[in-house]
C-alpha cells in the first residue's frame, strides 16, 4: 500500500475544496455488544475495535467512489490513509526511531521566548509551555478531547518535521499492560523504550484534595511500584525543565507559575493497582458503548474529586511522579504522548460508531463549556472556537479537528 503524508494529505485538501463540501456519507455503525457480562471484555473490545477498523476503510473507498463519479478528487482515502499503532506493536527499529525523534526535540531550542517563560529550554518545552499556560481553559471543557488531538498531532508534526522521524504517533493500548505496566515495551527501561519505572522508594499514593466549597474527604489513590528517579532506558536521568505548577509530594512548586527554571530528575510511580481499576478492558469497551458525549466524558475523565477518576485521570496517575504526577507539566514526561495518543484513538473510535452526529457533537452536560466543569458557569464551547498552541505550532479552530479523516488530517488507529 502507498502511504501518502499527512501533509501531502493536507495539500490535496487545500487544492480541492470541493471535495470538502460533499455531504458526507458516513452512516452509524451497527454494532452488536452484549449487555452486562463483560467477562470477555477483551474479545469484544477486540472485535468492536476491529469493525471499526473495517467501517472507516469502508466508508472511505465508498466517498472516494461517489466522488470520483463527480469528477471530483478525494484527498483522505483507504489508499492515502497513514495508521498510529499501539507502542508494543511497532517493531524495535521503529519504537528506536520515536525515541531518537523525541530525543531531538529535546535537543532543539526552543521557540518561546525567555519573557514568556525563562524555563523553556527546548522544543519539547514549547509544548510544556503551551500545555501549562492553558490547563485551566482544556480539561473539563468542551474543548478537552478537540484540543489535545490538535496538540498531539502537532507533536507528531513536529517529530517528523523538525526531527526527521518517518513514523506516526503510537498509542499505549491501556488495558493491555494493565497487570504490569511497569514491564511493558513502554515501561521495561530497554533500549527501545521510553524509560524505565522510577526506582521503587516505599510510599502512599497520590491523595485528591477537593478545594474548599466542594467539599469531601481526602482521595487516597494507590500507589505505583516506583517513586524515585528514572534510571534506565532511553530517558534515564532526563532533566525536567518546568513546573511542577501547584508542587508534588518531594518537589515544591517550580518559580513562575511553573514556566521558571527549575532543572531536576524525571521521576516516575508506574505500577498495576491504577491500570487495573481505571483502565481495564471493560473500562474501554463501556467508553465505546457509551451513548452520548456526556456520558463518554463522565467515564472518560470521572467525577472531578470523587474517586472515579475515568482513565484518563487513572492513566495519568499510573504514570504519576514528576513531572507526570501534575496536571499542569504533565506533557513533560515522554510517556503523556502514548498516553494521550489513546485518548485520541478511543474518541476517533468512538466517534466513527456515528460520525454524522459525534464528529459535531461536543458541548453537551458540565463539561461542554469554556470553563472547569462549568464554574463559573460560562458559555458553551462552540465549534468555531479557537485552539491555541502558543510556540508550539499553529492554531487552528474545533470544527477543523472533529473528524481525523478531513480537514488537515487523514489518520486513523490500527
Ligand atoms: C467476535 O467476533 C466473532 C466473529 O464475528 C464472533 O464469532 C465472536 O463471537 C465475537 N466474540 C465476542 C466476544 O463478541
Ligand atoms: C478499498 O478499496 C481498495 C481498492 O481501491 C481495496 O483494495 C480495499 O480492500 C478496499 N478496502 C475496504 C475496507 O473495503
Ligand atoms: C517579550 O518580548 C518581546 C520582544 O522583546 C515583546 O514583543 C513581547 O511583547 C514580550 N512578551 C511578553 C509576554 O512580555
Ligand atoms: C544517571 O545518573 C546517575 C547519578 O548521577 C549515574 O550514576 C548514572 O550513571 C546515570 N545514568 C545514565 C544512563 O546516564
Ligand atoms: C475495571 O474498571 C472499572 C472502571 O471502568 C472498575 O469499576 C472496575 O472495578 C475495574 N476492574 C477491576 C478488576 O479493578
Ligand atoms: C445521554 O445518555 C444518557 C443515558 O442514556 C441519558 O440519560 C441522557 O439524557 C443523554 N444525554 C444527552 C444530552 O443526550
Ligand atoms: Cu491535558
Amino acid at each position: 500500500m502507498k502511504v501518502a503524508s499527512i501533509a501531502t494529505a493536507a495539500v490535496l485538501a487545500a487544492l480541492a475544496p470541493v471535495a470538502l463540501a460533499a455531504p458526507s456519507p458516513l452512516q452509524p455503525l451497527p454494532i452488536h455488544v452484549r449487555d452486562g457480562d463483560v467477562d470477555d471484555a477483551q474479545a469484544q473490545y477486540n472485535n468492536l475495535t476491529a469493525a471499526i477498523q473495517q467501517q472507516v476503510l469502508q466508508s472511505l473507498n465508498s466517498t472516494e467512489a461517489k466522488l470520483r463519479k463527480r469528477g471530483q478528487t478525494p484527498s483522505c482515502t483507504a489508499r492515502n490513509i497513514v495508521f498510529r499503532r499501539e507502542y508494543g506493536s511497532l517493531s524495535q527499529a521503529d519504537r528506536l526511531a520515536y525515541v531518537n525523534a523525541v530525543k531531538c526535540l529535546q535537543n532543539l531550542p526552543a521557540r518561546t521566548p525567555a519573557n514568556v517563560s525563562s524555563g523553556a529550554r527546548s522544543r519539547f518545552d514549547d509544548f510544556v509551555v503551551t500545555h501549562i499556560q492553558q490547563t485551566l481553559t482544556i480539561h473539563y471543557t468542551g474543548n478537552f478531547m478537540p484540543w489535545h488531538r490538535w496538540f498531539v498531532y502537532t507533536y507528531e508534526k513536529a517529530l517528523r518535521d523538525e526531527c526527521g522521524y518517518t513514523g506516526y504517533q503510537p498509542y499505549w493500548d491501556w488495558p493491555r499492560y494493565a497487570s504490569a505496566p511497569q514491564n511493558s515495551p513502554i515501561f521495561n527501561g530497554d533500549p527501545y523504550s521510553l524509560g524505565g519505572n522510577g526506582e521503587y522508594i516505599p510510599h502512599d499514593g497520590p491523595v485528591i484534595t477537593p478545594p474548599a466549597g466542594v467539599g469531601g474527604d481526602p482521595i487516597q489513590l494507590p500507589a505505583g511500584v516506583g517513586g524515585g528517579y528514572v534510571t534506565t532506558g532511553p530517558f534515564a536521568n532526563m532533566t525536567v525543565n518546568l513546573g511542577p505548577v501547584g508542587g508534588l509530594v518531594g518537589t515544591a512548586a517550580g518559580p513562575d507559575g511553573g514556566l521558571g527554571y527549575n532543572p531536576r530528575g524525571l521521576k516516575r510511580d508506574v505500577g498495576p493497582a491504577m491500570n487495573t481499576r481505571y483502565a481495564n478492558y471493560t473500562t474501554v469497551l463501556n467508553l465505546l458503548m457509551k451513548p452520548n458525549i456526556t456520558e463518554y466524558r463522565l467515564l472518560s475523565e470521572g467525577v472531578p474529586y470523587t474517586v472515579e477518576i475515568g482513565p484518563h485521570g487513572g492513566i495519568h496517575y499510573t504514570i504519576s511522579g514528576d513531572p507526570g504526577g501534575d496536571l499542569f507539566t504533565s506533557p513533560g514526561d515522554p510517556a503523556f504522548w502514548v498516553h494521550h495518543g489513546m485518548m485520541d484513538r478511543m474518541w476517533t473510535y468512538w466517534q466513527a460508531i456515528d460520525p454524522a452526529k459525534r464528529q459535531t457533537d461536543l458541548n453537551a452536560g458540565t463539561y461542554g463549556h469554556v470553563t472547569w466543569a462549568n464554574d463559573p458557569p460560562s458559555a458553551l464551547t462552540q465549534l468555531t472556537d479557537v485552539i491555541d498552541m502558543g510556540y508550539a505550532g499553529p492554531s487552528t479552530t474545533i470544527g477543523e479537528v472533529m473528524s481525523t479523516t478531513s480537514g488537515p488530517f487523514c489518520y486513523f488507529y490500527l
